[in-house]
């Protein structure tokens, strides 16, 4: 069973103008679909290729660096169109929003803390909010890696990779952070997976 490229949520260009189409075009349509296409030649014919995506990511994490790259990709960049939305960010649903506050004193801080792993992630990766214990934590990780190998659910993420913001914001990698807290985020997906993974 070979993993598919799931089409994007919206329209290429329902996120305009904190992400442009031609971002969407190249980010979903091309370097997704990239990180699908060669995980599953990869697969082909291995020991996992009727696995879920997941269990992928999970088990080749240490032992099959170019199936780790690509499957992981597959997996953040699958959910991180989900974290988004048009007309997204506003209001916080009320559990979440407790959640992050009692995790991190306030939600303006909540918030600074998200954008400042974003900023300080060198080179390319994701910035997370993570679920460890019950509790929410910001997480940083490099290229592809993600929450899945640390333990933690992964309950919103965005991409830091240049090819993310650079079409839009070209270095200016905390106007795009901030856009996206403020404009994109879906939170009421974030607060879908707090409540699985918080319960
Ligand atoms: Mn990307």
């Amino acid at each position: 069973m070979a993993l598919t490229l799931p089409p994007l949520p919206y329209p290429h260009d329902a996120l305009q103008p904190h992400m442009s189409r031609e971002t969407l075009e190249y980010h979903h349509d091309k370097h997704h679909k990239a990180y699908v296409d060669t995980a599953n030649n990869l697969l082909k014919d291995g020991p996992l290729a009727n696995k879920s995506l997941e269990e992928i990511v999970k088990a080749s994490h240490g032992n099959n660096v170019p199936l780790f790259n690509n499957a992981a990709q597959a997996w953040n960049h699958t959910l991180f169109w989900k974290w988004m939305k048009p007309n997204g960010g506003g209001k916080i649903p009320g559990k979440l929003e407790k959640g992050l506050a009692d995790a991190f004193g306030s939600i303006d801080e909540a918030k600074k803390q998200f954008i400042q792993a974003g900023m300080t992630q060198f080179g390319s990766g994701w910035a997370w909010f993570v679920v460890k214990n019950g509790k929410i934590e910001v997480l940083k990780t490099p290229n592809g890696e993600n929450p899945l190998i640390h333990g933690s659910a992964a309950i919103l993420g965005v991409d830091v990779w240049e090819h993310s913001y650079y079409i839009d914001y070209r270095n200016r990698r905390a106007d795009y952070l901030q856009a996206f807290v403020d404009h994109l985020v879906n939170w009421e997906y974030v607060a879908e997976l707090y409540q699985k993974a918080a319960g």
